[in-house]
């Protein structure tokens, strides 16, 4: 974290102490780092005597079922006009810009990120495009405020710093963030335990899409990216999910020689999602292909959704 946050943290911690339900929202299609964030949240937010409910417009990611017991629920299972203050934890426009015209005046918004170029506004807004996660964020806060981390808060928050440090493998790995690790660690956070809920379970069906996914894998000498596309057959036939596409676009971008990854997958209502990876030292910025297509996200990791479906070929694919 590079910006100072004091201004926030107050706010933040003002609007805590004056709620008394408090919804957290996590983005759509969540990662480890949005529900560890707002599990972190719940957890600090309910042993200090607050009414707490997650929202999501999808359940809680099926491999932080043996980490947690709490769930996520619909938005449309929530009556969003009872809360006292909305917190949203990570990449907020996936979903959260939906949330907030619809909240009542009364309640208070805080925004919790580390994506640039975020348009929403809110009462309090903690963006920093140098933090690794927003989990990094909260670890700040939490810090900040002197709040216990009890074990499984330390938990939650380490889930979202392996999943977008790539468990410490990308550019975003700061010192700060090992120093958070290891405070993390002390505090009970089981390193062995996320990683083998998180990445080192893999289940058939996944590995199978994944099979597809490489298989598929092209390379073009002459901008040094390598793609790939995965269609909703290739997912219903392997019986997988849109889960286990996340980890491939970072995959392919470990080919020797290759400067940035795409993948293009097709999701529901007729949507393609595009993944960006690259790495520093390749020098590319994978934002800036994501703005072209409407997207965003960092110069490592970036996406974008584009409408259509994808059409393959004898020489290749196309978007129809
Ligand atoms: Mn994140």
């Amino acid at each position: 974290m590079q910006k100072n946050f004091a201004a926030e943290f107050k706010t933040l911690s003002y609007v805590i102490k004056k709620s008394q339900r408090i919804l957290l929202f996590a983005h759509n299609g969540p990662d480890g780092d949005t529900a560890g964030s707002v599990l972190a949240m719940k957890e600090y937010l309910t042993s200090i005597g607050k009414i707490v409910d997650i929202a999501c417009n999808n359940p809680l990611p099926s491999f932080l079922d043996s980490l947690t017991t709490h769930i996520f629920e619909a938005p449309s299972n929530l009556d969003l006009s009872s809360y006292d203050a909305s917190i949203a934890c990570d990449s907020v426009e996936r979903g959260f810009q939906e949330v907030l015209p619809i909240l009542p005046k009364k309640t208070a918004t805080v925004i919790i990120d580390h994506h640039p170029d975020i348009n929403l506004s809110a009462d309090a807004i903690i963006l920093d495009a140098t933090s690794s996660s927003a989990c990094e964020l909260i670890y700040e806060y939490f810090s900040s405020q002197n709040i216990h981390i009890t074990k499984n808060i330390a938990t939650y928050l380490m889930i979202g710093v392996l999943s977008d440090t790539g468990n410490f493998q990308h550019a975003n790995t700061s010192t700060r963030v090992l120093e958070i690790a290891s405070d993390l660690m002390k505090s009970g956070a089981s390193f062995s335990k996320i990683i083998q809920a998180s990445f080192a379970n893999k289940k058939l069906s996944t590995l199978k899409l994944w099979g597809i996914a490489f298989e598929k894998a092209k390379i073009n000498p002459k901008n040094g990216l390598i793609t790939t596309v995965l269609t909703q057959q290739d997912i219903e036939q392997c019986q997988a999910t849109t889960e286990d596409i996340g980890q491939v676009a970072s995959i392919l971008n470990t080919v020797p020689g290759t400067k940035f990854s795409l993948v293009l997958s097709e999701r529901e209502n007729n949507v393609i999602k595009g993944s960006l990876r690259s790495e520093q030292y390749k020098g590319v910025d994978v934002s800036e292909i994501a703005h072209l297509f409407g997207g965003g996200g960092h110069k490592l990791a970036s996406g974008f959704e584009v409408k259509g479906q994808i059409k393959e070929t004898e020489t290749g694919w196309e978007i129809v």
